[in-house]
């Protein structure tokens, strides 16, 4: 993907969309997913992993991405402030029932994938400790590095390590969801319908497709993500293998072939 820097962006008129260039984040790439779907048209900024990124500060008073901005518009950092945007923009293609009871499931499913000690961050919050497993040393010695330092190390545990639980609590808080996923989908799939709520494609579909990379990510044809990446996607512990159910990642690939292009693309 071809980013604009901040300089070239932040004058410009419309949707510019705020992303970690190079790497397939889930919030990023969730955004990416629902414009697509939407046919929203947007420009892609690079915010850059870890670092201060000081010139995205200054014009947008956010670090990290993904980050929408409309026009003047104040800027849209959460998963539901862009959802809410995209459904405003192209209310014709719409990812949220009208029903407010189906809304509520389907925010609430989002909310368990993509909130703060959610599905997304809670696997986040395990990454790299034991709770996800021991790797292969081999694997580990042939990987390349990260691009960032200690300092921006230091800078993403700040602005993600603190929450409910932390990486012991992890396994089994995303276990929990995948059992909720998983029951849903099945029971959606006997009363007829091939989505997690109702008869449509509603946004917590996008939200699994695009997360369920920290279950088992695309292979590297589709979704080139840097090996250091994938390592720390695929490791998932026993815990979340043993929640683990094939209807997971079936679902997963029925929505990307009938709705979303592959491959990612970042
Ligand atoms: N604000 C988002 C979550 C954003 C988020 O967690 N972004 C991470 C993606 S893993 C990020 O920007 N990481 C790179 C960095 O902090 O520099 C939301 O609540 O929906």
């Amino acid at each position: 993907m071809k980013y604009l820097e901040v300089a070239e962006a932040k004058d410009l008129p419309g949707l510019r969309l705020v992303l970690t260039a190079f790497v397939p984040g889930p919030w990023g790439e969730s955004a990416k997913k629902i414009l697509e779907y939407k046919q929203i048209p947007y420009a892609p900024v690079a915010q850059y992993a870890g670092k201060a990124n000081e010139a995205l500060v200054a014009w947008t008073g956010i670090r990290n991405a993904p980050n929408a901005m409309y026009d003047d518009e104040p800027p849209r950092t959460g998963w539901y402030d862009i959802l809410m945007l995209a459904e405003r923009l192209a209310p014709e293609r719409p990812l949220l029932p009208t029903g407010s009871e189906d809304r509520a499931l389907v925010l609430g499913i989002s909310s368990e994938i993509c909130s703060e000690w959610g599905w997304g961050w809670a696997r986040r919050a395990m990454m790299g400790t034991p709770f996800a497993g021991t790797p292969d040393p081999a694997r580990v010695s042939a990987l390349s590095k990260p691009p960032w330092g200690p300092e921006d190390s230091a800078r993403m545990r700040t602005s993600y390590s603190a929450s409910v639980g932390g990486p012991a609590e992890a396994p089994a808080r995303c276990a929990d969801i995948l059992r909720m996923l998983a029951a849903r989908l099945h029971r959606q799939k006997a009363a007829g319908s091939a989505y997690l709520v109702g008869d449509s494609i509603t946004a917590c579909d996008i939200y699994w497709t695009v997360f369920s990379m920290a279950l088992e990510p695309l292979p590297h044809e589709v979704n080139p993500m840097p090996d250091w990446m994938r390592l720390s996607y695929e490791m998932i512990g026993p815990v979340i293998e043993a929640a683990n159910d094939p209807v997971l990642l079936a679902h997963r690939n029925l929505i990307y072939e009938r709705h979303l292009s592959l491959p990612l693309d970042f």
